[in-house]
């Protein structure tokens, strides 16, 4: 069996983004293949966070991804900072990595330009800069066959790569497993709802734009009724020219599986409204049904003591690696 793995921080609440793009295919794995998951609380604390917040959205994730059809048993979750071998990996690797290719990161010069923007400060915490080598970590400690992403992490995938080509080829050993990418073919890259020119994220400011998986439905309703489109009046997929609804077409086809194709022939004639209402009961039913779920698994199934098992699972076979990894670098001393 092949293992796949994934991780979501807990910054803040899941968006349609983030369950299109990289949740919802990874449950998707689930059948073939073994499942390791873990809830990226360490990542989470390279920016601004509020410590409550955060443990409350680690379990809150938790049983989101129950929610989304998750088997806990069959397949491992785990909270990142349970296994510190993570962390230590992750200095192991910064040692290889050079600070040009840190540099080059898209998603550090956005998200350190924001965090710039918002807070009016050039203090940028360095774990943001290290994120890449930390997530590198994450996957190489565990072997892992596929990691599936969306489009904004395949950057850190490759370098993911990088790192474990030259350090396997700088020591004479398949230390690592070089991992394939896997990127779905629609819902790799779901923007902001009024400006499609960004990507959807938990973090961006204006809320109006994005779809929290948690939120109140009515609010869901209101933010696709409300959806930034164009004057053409016309449901095509054009993402130069109409990037709004375009954005609209992919998500309404992700969770239709009506092709795009299909879609602008139901809606040719059509106005705006009659398309964006019936988006809106899509997403809204498919998000309730979630919600349903993901609420009775947070009031009645405890799942803390399998969480921690999880940990003590990986825990065992991290610490196997980075024995392993101590002793091709000479750092150890003895058997
Ligand atoms: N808009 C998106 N469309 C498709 N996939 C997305 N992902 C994120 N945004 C979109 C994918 O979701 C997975 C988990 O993301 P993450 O929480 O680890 O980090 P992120 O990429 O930084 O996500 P956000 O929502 O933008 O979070 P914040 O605002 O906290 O930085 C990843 O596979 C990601 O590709």
């Amino acid at each position: 069996m092949k293992i796949v793995l994934s991780g979501i921080q807990p910054t803040n609440m899941i968006t349609i983004g983030n369950y299109l793009g990289a949740l919802r295919n990874i449950i998707n794995f689930q059948k073939d293949n073994k499942l390791m998951i873990f809830i990226a609380d360490l990542h989470a604390i390279t920016k601004d966070f509020n410590p409550k917040e955060l443990q409350q959205n680690k379990k809150s994730i938790a049983a989101l991804y129950m929610a989304c059809g998750l088997n806990p048993y069959d397949n491992i979750i785990f909270y990142q900072s349970d296994v510190i071998e993570h962390s230590h990996l992750s200095y192991l690797l910064l040692c290889h990595t050079y600070m040009g290719e840190l540099n080059r990161m898209t998603q550090f010069k956005d998200k350190s330009s924001k965090m710039a923007m918002a807070n009016g400060t050039q203090n940028i915490p360095t774990g943001l800069f290290v994120y890449p080598t930390l997530m590198a970590a994450d996957i190489l400690l565990y072997d892992a066959d596929i990691v599936p992403v969306g489009k904004d992490q395949t950057q850190h995938m490759e370098l993911t790569r990088d790192i474990a080509i030259r350090f396997n080829k700088k020591y004479k050993e398949d230390i690592f497993k070089v991992p394939n990418i896997y990127v779905a073919e629609k819902g790799a890259k779901i923007m902001d709802l009024q400006n499609p020119d960004i990507k959807m994220s938990k973090s961006n400011e204006n809320t109006k734009g994005t779809i929290f998986l948690l939120e109140p439905i009515d609010n869901i309703r209101k933010k696709i009724m409300s959806a930034k489109t164009d004057s053409f009046d016309n449901v095509k997929y054009d993402q130069t020219n109409q990037p709004g609804v375009s954005n609209l077409i992919i998500i309404y086809s992700c969770l239709s599986n009506k092709s795009i194709n299909d879609i602008e022939l139901l809606y040719k004639n059509k106005k705006y409204g009659d398309f964006k209402k019936d988006l809106a009961d899509i997403v809204c039913n498919h998000i309730k049904e979630l919600q349903d779920k993901y609420y009775e698994i947070i009031k009645n199934v405890d799942f803390d003591k399998q969480l921690q098992k999880n940990a003590q699972i990986c825990q065992k076979i991290a610490a196997k690696k980075i024995d392993k990894i101590h002793k091709i670098l000479g750092l150890k001393v003895g058997n």
